[in-house]
């Protein structure tokens, strides 16, 4: 039996590590209190991640970064993951010049709220009757695809596509990084995707891209174009893996491939990231800070 209890500031006495995983407005009020009572905090949500002194943590890719942690831990973006995943599989080939991605964001990024919006909306088409106007998106998700994850903001970028570069930035240590994202959301119930095109300094082969990427902890390679096998959600969805295939040379840029990949959101883009860095934490033996708190 699970016990359900409402969490205020008292709940994190006595324990050694917090992980939450709710809007921002509830991470910034009790992040604190909980690190304020010696708690490691892991944090899901957008409010820490781009604090300076915050390590933002998915541990293939920047595990080291825990051992600065002074109370709080964030963990990225469920797109942010997967795509710092496969970059930093392959710039240990070669210097990443520019990287473009798509993604197709499945409504479990917004929550069981859209889920149930998706199956109650595609029910209601395939019925022949008339849909409850959505509460969820702008537009309705079933049969349709929306342009748009989360709100516009500069440039007639989302917040989520800003995430993906400013996170990714952070997780990778290059300020500098040139990328640029388009955020889908896709009547998905788990799992989202990336059409992920990677321009590098120099040639890549499309064989030591591959080589690359099957080698990198945390990730699958499935990529057997001629038998149709390739990530999809049916495959990912439940599984631990970022899965990627689709790996090929970019037509329209020299130095470039071009990859598809798929990772689903609830897990490696939430909770087991999160699980992976308290992990991590215990085996560095850094649960306790070793830096003095900052927030
Ligand atoms: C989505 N990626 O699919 C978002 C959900 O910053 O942690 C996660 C939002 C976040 O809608």
């Amino acid at each position: 039996m699970l016990t359900v209890k409402e969490a205020t500031p008292e709940s994190f006495d006595g324990v050694d590590v917090a992980l939450i995983s709710a809007s921002s407005e509830v991470s910034l009020a009790l992040a604190p209190e909980a690190v304020k009572r010696g708690v490691l905090v892991i944090d899901d949500g957008s409010a820490y991640r781009m604090e300076p002194s915050v390590p933002l943590i998915v541990p293939e890719v920047n595990g080291e970064d825990v051992e600065w942690q002074s109370g709080i831990i964030s963990i990225p973006n469920c797109t942010t993951t997967p795509l710092v995943m496969a970059l930093a599989a392959l710039r240990q080939r070669a210097k990443i010049s520019s990287v473009t991605v798509s993604t197709y964001q499945s409504v479990t990024g917004t929550g069981a709220a859209a889920r149930a919006e998706l199956l109650a909306q595609s029910r209601d088409m395939l019925n022949g009757q008339e849909l409850s106007p959505p509460t969820q998106y702008p537009h309705r998700i079933a049969f349709n695809l929306l342009p748009q994850v989360d709100d516009f903001v500069d440039d007639d970028y989302t917040k989520e596509e800003l995430k993906m570069l400013n996170e990714s930035r952070k997780i990778l240590g290059d300020p500098g990084l040139r990328l640029a994202a388009t955020c889908v959301r896709v009547p998905v119930e788990i799992s989202h995707c990336e059409s992920v095109s990677v321009e590098f300094d120099r040639p890549m082969s499309v064989d030591v891209a591959r080589e690359a990427l099957a080698e990198f902890p945390g990730i699958m390679l499935m990529d057997r174009p001629g038998e149709s096998v390739y990530p999809m959600p049916s495959n990912s969805a439940d599984e631990d893996e970022v899965m990627v295939g689709r790996v090929r040379r970019d037509l329209a840029h020299e130095n470039g491939i071009i990859l598809w990949l798929a990772a689903d959101n609830l897990r490696k883009g939430a909770a087991l990231n999160a699980l992976q860095i308290m992990d991590e934490c215990v085996k560095r033996d850094c649960v306790r800070p070793r830096v003095a708190a900052a927030v």
